[in-house]
């Protein structure tokens, strides 16, 4: 397609009008004759008549071999066949469909539908590639009953449900097409068992190629832990004999929860502690709570169409942070949350590609799987709990466990469990749904005549297609201290829900402010707060989430002037640095968050929200800047600071032992910058876990010393997920002007794969959010590599391009040269045959 904007296509899908199916499947019953170049998919569909109207079934890049109604082949006249549907005319009230498509799992690149990666059969559906498997109703609200067989001369056969007989599966929970999945391979399992609250016996299993098992422990671990979390804290148990995991090289995204067969990206599965590092393993924990948890949000009751997604998205992400707080620290758990929050979600929120938690219309649902969807939608359902307080938050999840149990739902569903169990009018609180943008809450404060007063105001921003907006409910959680640190107040919520609300308390002396703690509401503050009390809040906060960002307010404000105005970092700051860095009664984990400087591409979003256009080189070098005088303030304490970190014993991937590492890491960082290696070539040739290695590894590249990259790669050629790293990090801690030919490099060598996603996001990605001063080079030479990679990777994978393209979407903040180059290149782009995919993103960029 060419250049389609969304208000060009006819293409668009509105949420006004959802309107159910005619003719609905109860059943479906699968043959599939497995075959790299002709699988043969014959499949039997149970259909009932529900409505007037014709039943229209999806069917895309499918040979049909028969169509057959209640046993006899249709006449051409009953039915009409296009490269997109299948419409069968005149359709009794009650039949059986059947149809045989043959299909080409081994040229299928773009990973959606059935497809072969590395010599195994796998699939991926969400959200609509059960229409490259066969003709089907491929929407969420159509939930059937499954029975799959598969042939092939392979070991393993997989599908959904409980095996029946080898290769033959039945699954007796009603679902959509995007729940099915189908695996086939030589793979082996590591296995164990679970015992559910209901006294049900549950077969756990692990599937990967051979030479991998040693790997899955950890996931095999996570996952019997949140089988025994969702039972203790939602009540939840499974609901099968058996739950498979298994690991795919070639995967679009991290990791998929069809029913009883979660299919996962192998970088979100495989862990030994000389592979993976302790973020790694933080990630394996949380997305193998994530797919485990659908199980219920999302597969037992499921989403009415794809607008519903962060029904089951928000509310399983809310779930997943749940989880992986009461597993490691609730406070590191938190900061780590909206780091990424505020690092992918404000990003989109504050730019061309801003759409509401519930998009009301789209032309590629896969372009709507964003942090937008789930990162803000997880934010809006703690909102939520904050609001009706933890008891009414239980209540109306159970509610909505018992009402809606085995249905296809809408957020107008969850919500109104809330307003049952709770009483409470949650209508304005919607408006989180519908109302695009990050709001902003300003707070003044005033003390006068012993009463300390805050004005809090809100403004929510105009968005694409969205102007005027009304006041929201956001709960601001506050407290006060004195200044010395004391608690004058404890923390209590106050819900602004007007455009301007008063916060009003007697005080003898002047009180210190901490607002909007643990954040609250993903609302952007703007709380002109002085140095003074900052650090009281940085040194006592009883918040610990207020506390770090405290030190994060801090360190914008000085990075900020150094870049606007040629400042040097104080003295006053460096020392409340320096001072935290050596509290010893401040976990590890906390420290290293608190010693790390905000990101380039927030201080150039700071910046242009500022009013000041951000020069990425200016930014890199304040921070290289800032970072060096960091390390000069603690010069005589690293080497004992880092002693003290030293962990003893084998490598536990604990939260404990992790903060250790995390804070050791740091200081490394900063000793580099005074030694030019010398304590990162040591800590390099002493790492004896991932983790360490990967420290030392990434300082000797930011000093300029990649002879260590060689080693590296000896060590571990054979090894894809390693190497993806050393991939990475070439890219991601090179000098900004050299950042584009060290991808380009990457790129010509053989064991560059651009099929395998994680190896293009290993290099493609590592460049444009790894490295924003390399990608954003003055002479446009990051934009056109870039582009060159996403017309590239559009013909093979449109997913993966339209996903990549977003690195485009911050244009607005930069100088008209770069606003230029970067244009240029879109328009480039969409002046080509590109994707539906790709086309709604461009067009959507190019506003
Ligand atoms: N539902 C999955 C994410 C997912 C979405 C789309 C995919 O292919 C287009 C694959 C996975 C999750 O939330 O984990
Ligand atoms: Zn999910």
């Amino acid at each position: 397609m060419r250049d389609a904007t969304p208000a060009q296509t006819d293409e668009t899908v509105y949420l006004k009008d959802y309107a159910p199916v005619p003719v609905t499947v109860t059943h479906v019953d699968l043959h599939v004759r497995l075959d790299p170049r002709a699988t043969e998919v014959s499949a039997r569909l149970t259909c009932k008549r529900q409505g007037p109207g014709e039943m229209v079934l999806n069917g895309e890049q499918l040979e049909m071999v028969a169509l057959r109604l209640d046993g006899k082949d249709l006449p051409a006249d009953r039915y009409t066949l296009t490269d997109k549907t299948l419409t069968l005319h005149d359709a009794p009230d009650a039949f059986l469909l059947e149809t045989v498509a043959r299909i080409s799992p081994e040229t299928n690149k773009a990973l959606e539908g059935l497809y072969m990666s590395n010599g195994m059969y796998c699939t991926q559906c969400e959200a609509e590639g059960f229409r490259r498997i066969t003709w089907m109703l491929d929407r969420p609200d159509v939930m059937a009953t499954y029975d799959v067989e598969i042939e092939a001369d392979l070991p393993v056969l997989l599908s959904n449900g409980d095996e029946v007989a080898p290769g033959k599966w039945h699954d007796p929970w009603p679902k959509p097409t995007y729940l099915f999945a189908l695996v086939a391979g030589n793979l082996v399992a590591a296995s164990d068992r679970f015992t559910t609250m209901e006294g049900r016996e549950v077969a756990l299993n692990v599937w990967v190629r051979p030479g991998d098992e040693g790997r899955t422990g950890y996931a095999l671990d996570a996952l019997k832990r949140s089988m025994a979390w969702d039972e203790q804290v939602y009540g939840r148990a499974y609901d099968l004999s058996v739950f498979n995991i298994v690991a795919v090289d070639d995967f679009n995204m991290g990791a998929m929860e069809n029913k009883g067969l979660n299919v996962f990206n192998s970088k979100y599965v495989l862990a030994s502690p000389e592979t993976a590092t302790d973020t790694d393993y933080a990630l394996i924990e949380g997305i193998v709570a994530h797919e485990y948890f659908h199980n219920w949000t999302g597969n037992r009751i499921t989403c009415r169409d794809w607008f519903q997604l962060c029904l089951k998205e928000g509310l399983t992400v809310f779930r997943d942070q749940q989880f992986s707080a009461d597993m490691r620290s609730a406070a590191v758990q938190r900061i780590g949350d909206v780091l990424q929050l505020r690092a992918r979600q404000f990003r989109e929120d504050a730019g061309p590609l801003a759409h509401p938690v519930r998009p009301e219309s789209f032309v590629e649902i896969n372009n709507f799987y964003t942090a937008t969807v789930y990162e803000k939608g997880a934010e809006v359902i703690g909102m939520l709990r904050r609001l009706v307080g933890p008891d009414g938050y239980q209540a109306g999840c159970d509610l909505y466990f018992e009402r809606h149990d085995g249905q296809a739902c809408t957020i107008e569903d969850w919500l109104k469990c809330f307003e049952d169990a709770t009483g409470r009018d949650l209508s304005q609180f919607a408006l989180w749904y519908s109302q695009a943008g990050t709001p902003r809450v300003t707070v003044e404060e005033s003390w006068e005549d012993g009463v300390w007063r805050a004005t809090l105001r809100q403004v929510v921003p105009d968005t694409p297609g969205q102007t005027d907006k009304i006041p929201m409910t956001i709960p601001v959680a506050w407290g006060l201290l004195d200044a010395d640190g004391a608690e004058l107040r404890p923390t209590e919520v106050f819900e602004l829900s007007e455009a301007e609300g008063v916060i009003e308390v007697e005080t003898a002396s002047r009180p210190v402010l901490s607002v909007l703690r643990g954040f609250s509401a993903p609302v952007i503050l703007e709380h002109d707060q002085s140095d003074a009390d900052r650090l009281v809040l940085l040194a006592h906060d009883t918040d610990p989430f207020n506390r770090w960002e405290a030190g994060r307010a801090l360190a914008k404000a000085r990075l900020v002037a150094m870049v606007a105005e040629g400042t040097a970092p104080d003295a006053p700051w460096l020392e409340a640095i320096a001072k935290l860095a050596r509290d010893e009664t401040a976990d590890p984990a906390f420290r290293a968050l608190a010693l790390a400087l905000p990101s380039e591409d927030d201080l150039a979003q700071t910046l242009h929200v500022g009013g000041i256009v951000p020069d990425p080189d200016a930014i890199h070098a304040a921070r290289e800047a800032a970072g060096l005088a960091i390390a000069q303030a603690l010069a005589s304490d690293l080497g004992e600071l880092r002693r003290a970190m030293r962990v003893t014993g084998p490598y536990d991937a604990n939260a404990e032992d992790a903060g250790k590492r995390a804070l050791d890491a740091v200081l490394l960082r900063l000793a580099t910058r005074l030694d030019g290696g010398d304590a990162a070539r040591a800590a390099y040739g002493a790492a004896d876990n991932m983790t360490d290695r990967m420290a030392a590894f990434t300082c000797l590249l930011e000093a300029g010393d990649p002879s260590v990259a060689k080693a590296f790669e000896e060590d571990w050629k054979h090894d894809r997920l390693v190497m993806d790293k050393w991939f990475a990090a070439q890219v991601m801690h090179s000098a900004p002007d050299r950042a584009v030919g060290i991808a380009t490099g990457l790129t010509r060598r053989d064991d560059f794969d651009a099929a395998n996603p994680n190896r293009f996001r290993s290099v493609i990605g590592a460049l444009t959010a790894g490295n924003p001063a390399g990608f954003h080079q003055k002479d446009g030479s990051g934009y056109r590599f870039l582009a060159d990679w996403l017309l590239k990777m559009d013909a093979m994978n449109p997913q993966m391009a339209a996903r990549m393209s977003t690195a485009f979407d911050t244009w607005r903040r930069y100088d008209a040269d770069r606003q230029d180059l970067i244009r240029a290149q879109l328009d480039r782009i969409a002046g080509e045959s590109i994707s539906r995919d790709l086309a709604e993103m461009v067009g959507r960029m190019r506003g």
